[in-house]
C-alpha cells in the first residue's frame, strides 16, 4: 500500500533516533462557540479543549483529546482522559525511547479503550515524528493530496428558517458538503425543505445514534432525497441492525460511533452494516489505528472521510494531514477555525478557500504555528507527568 507502511517500519533507514519523551504537559482550555451547537444528544455553547504536549530533545509536539466534558457521543469524557492520561498513560511514555509509530501504539495498547486518550498522546507523538524527520505530518504518514475537499456539519436549529439560512452562508462559503444533524421530530420535513431548496448539493445527513431498526420505515422516506449517506441512524455499538437497515435503505449508511477500531471496521465491512466509514482519529485511538482502517476500506473501495469534534486547530491541523490520504475520497467534517471560533490557538488559521478545499501545509511538523501564550492565558487546568517525577 502507499506511503502509510513506512511508519510502521521499525528498519526504517531516516528514523534512526529513537525519540525520548521528557515530559507529558496536559492542560484544559474552555474556548466560547460562535453560536450553539446542537445534536440529538444535547446542546452545547463552548468547547472544552484538552491539550496535550509531548517534550522531546527540546522539540513540542502537540496533540488534542477530543472527549466532550458529557459521556454521550462516547463513554469518554474530558475528566476520564485526563485521569487516565495522569495515572496510567503518561507514566507510560517516559518511562523508554520509542522508536516509530507502533512501538507507540505497543506501549499504550496494554491499557483497555479510553481510545481519544490514547489518540491525544499519539498526535502528539506523530507531530515529534515529524518534526524529528524534518517533514510535513502529511508527508509522514504517506498523504498525496495538496488540497482537502472540506463539508459543513450544521447543527439541529430552532426552525427550518434559521436552518435554511445557514446552509446558504456555508454554501456561498464554498463549503462542497453539507451535513444536517437530525433526530426525531427534526428529520424528514426538514430534509424535504432543504433539499427542494437547493436540488443539485451534497446533503447528507447525521443522526448520532437517535433511532432503532424499528423506525426502519421512517428512516426509509429518507431515500427520496438522493442523500449522500446517511450517518450513524442506529445505537453506537451496534453493526447487526446497520447491516439489516441497508439492505432495505437505498441511500448508504455511513457509520461514526459504530467504528472504534481496525476490528471494528473489518466486522462492519464483513457484514455490510455500510457502504461509507467516517474516520475519527480519536474515536479509533489514534493514527495507528486510522491508517489500518483507511488502507482496509482502499483495499475494498470503501469511501473513507474525516470527522470532526469540533477541534481547536491543534486536533484540526491532523485532520487536515489525515484528510491528504488517497483514500478520502470524501468532504471532510474540517471546517473553517471561524466556524467556531472567535479566535484559534493556532496561526494562521485554518481557512477553507472559495473552492471548498483546504490546504495541506507542507512546513514541518503540525504545519501551524502554536499560539502559546494565548493557550496560556487561557489554561484553567495543566499538570506535567515527567520522567524525574517518577
Ligand atoms: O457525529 O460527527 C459527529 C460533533 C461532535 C460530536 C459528534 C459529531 C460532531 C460533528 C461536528 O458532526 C463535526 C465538526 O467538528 O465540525
Ligand atoms: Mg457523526
Amino acid at each position: 500500500m502507499q506511503g502509510s507502511s513506512k511508519i510502521f517500519d521499525p528498519d526504517r533507514q531516516e528514523m534512526t533516533n529513537d525519540i525520548r519523551v521528557d515530559s507529558v504537559e496536559i492542560r484544559l482550555i474552555r474556548l466560547p462557540l460562535n453560536e450553539p451547537f446542537e445534536t440529538s444528544f444535547g446542546s452545547i455553547d463552548s468547547r472544552l479543549v484538552f491539550l496535550v504536549c509531548l517534550k522531546a530533545d527540546g522539540m513540542s509536539g502537540w496533540g488534542e483529546v477530543v472527549a466532550s466534558e458529557e459521556p454521550r457521543y462516547s463513554y469518554e469524557t474530558v475528566g476520564t482522559a485526563f485521569h487516565v492520561i495522569r495515572d496510567f498513560l503518561g507514566p507510560a511514555l517516559v518511562t523508554q525511547p520509542i522508536a516509530n509509530l507502533s512501538e507507540f501504539a505497543k506501549q499504550l495498547s496494554p491499557f483497555r479503550g479510553h481510545n481519544m486518550a490514547k489518540a491525544g498522546l499519539e498526535l502528539a507523538f506523530m507531530d515529534l515524528m515529524a518534526q524529528a524527520s524534518q517533514q510535513s505530518l502529511s508527508a509522514l504518514i504517506g498523504g498525496e493530496r495538496e488540497r482537502v475537499a472540506v463539508g459543513v456539519s450544521l447543527g439541529i436549529q430552532p426552525d427550518v428558517p434559521q436552518l435554511l439560512q445557514r446552509v446558504e452562508r456555508y454554501l456561498s462559503l464554498g463549503y462542497q458538503r453539507i451535513k444536517l444533524k437530525i433526530k426525531p421530530g427534526w428529520d424528514i420535513d426538514v430534509v424535504a425543505e432543504v433539499r427542494r431548496t437547493h436540488p443539485d448539493i451534497l446533503l447528507s445527513v447525521d443522526a448520532n445514534s437517535a433511532y432503532t431498526l424499528s423506525d426502519q420505515d421512517h428512516l426509509k422516506k429518507l431515500d427520496e432525497f438522493d442523500l449522500l449517506m446517511i450517518e450513524q441512524p442506529l445505537q453506537n455499538d451496534d453493526l447487526i441492525d446497520h447491516a439489516r437497515l441497508q439492505k432495505v435503505m437505498s441511500t448508504s449508511i455511513c457509520l461514526d460511533e459504530s467504528i472504534v477500531s481496525q476490528r471494528q471496521a473489518k466486522m462492519a465491512l464483513e457484514l455490510e452494516s455500510c457502504r461509507i466509514i467516517n474516520i475519527k482519529v480519536g474515536r479509533v485511538g489514534g493514527y495507528s489505528e486510522t491508517l489500518g482502517i483507511h488502507d482496509l476500506c482502499k483495499t475494498q473501495d470503501i469511501p473513507v472521510w474525516c470527522g470532526g469534534m469540533l477541534e481547536s486547530g491543534i486536533g484540526r491541523a491532523h485532520n487536515i494531514a489525515l484528510a491528504s490520504l488517497s483514500g478520502f475520497t470524501l468532504p471532510g467534517d474540517i471546517s473553517a477555525s471561524s466556524r467556531y471560533f472567535q479566535r484559534d490557538i493556532i496561526s494562521p488559521e485554518v481557512t477553507v478557500a472559495s473552492d471548498g478545499t483546504v490546504t495541506v501545509p507542507q512546513t514541518v511538523g503540525l504545519g501551524f504555528e502554536v499560539d502559546l501564550d494565548f493557550i496560556d492565558s487561557l489554561t484553567e487546568t495543566r499538570e506535567y507527568i515527567s520522567r524525574t517525577k517518577l
